[in-house]
């Protein structure tokens, strides 16, 4: 009787210990020479995140974005270290099956050296294992190839060239976890638990 209600009791702080904080919204600050923006993602209603935002003062063309590794910008892009990989795929196209998390392709510089981004991506997340937060988007000097040509770098960085700006992915919105009152009441039946084995106990 003693060990099953210590079971229970063990069981019910195991399952409470699960809640958490959904991340709905992230935002970086890319701030270089000559080269600025903020990008905000967004989780959408059905998973997918949305990339939006403003980047100004690069020439009209292509070039490559990414989410890189570490949110760690003590070394200036650098030590963002590689792509965002924990699948430990090949470098490749956002639609490629085989691509790192963090390959999101190619951002276009208008006339006006202006980037306005809108675009959802189904890899990357605000939670989990794929999650963003923390780490670093970066955009380079070069368009992305997607993984496609003979370039020794291809399949590892799609040749994407020099890392112009990057800046770290904060959370922007999140939500409570909706068992909040759930894990309150959690703790109170450990309590009761524990306070009645002590009383059982004493009564043996
Ligand atoms: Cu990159
Ligand atoms: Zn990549």
């Amino acid at each position: 009787m003693y060990k099953s209600l210590l079971f229970v009791a063990a069981a019910v702080a195991l399952a409470s210990a699960h809640d958490d904080i959904e991340v709905t919204r992230a935002i970086a600050i890319l701030k270089a020479d000559g080269v600025s923006g903020n990008v905000t993602f967004t989780r959408e209603a059905d998973g997918q995140i949305r990339i939006g935002g403003r980047i100004v003062g690069m020439k009209p063309g292509m070039y490559g974005f990414h989410v890189h590794e570490k949110g760690d910008l003590s070394n200036g892009c650098a030590s963002t270290l590689g792509h965002f990989n924990p699948n430990g795929n090949d470098h490749g196209h956002p639609h490629d099956e085989n691509r790192h998390v963090g390959d999101l392709g190619n951002i276009e510089f208008d006339s006006t050296q202006t980037a306005d981004l809108d675009f959802v991506d189904h890899l990357i997340k605000l939670n989990g294992r794929h999650n963003i937060i923390g780490r670093a988007v970066v955009l380079h000097s070069m368009a992305d190839d997607y993984g496609r040509t003979d370039h020794p770098d291809s399949k590892k960085t799609g040749n994407a060239g020099g890392r112009v700006a990057c800046g770290v992915i904060g959370i922007m919105d999140y939500t409570l976890p909706k068992s909040n009152a759930a894990s309150t009441s959690s703790a109170s039946v450990v309590v009761a638990l524990t306070f009645y084995t002590f009383v059982a106990a004493l009564m043996c």
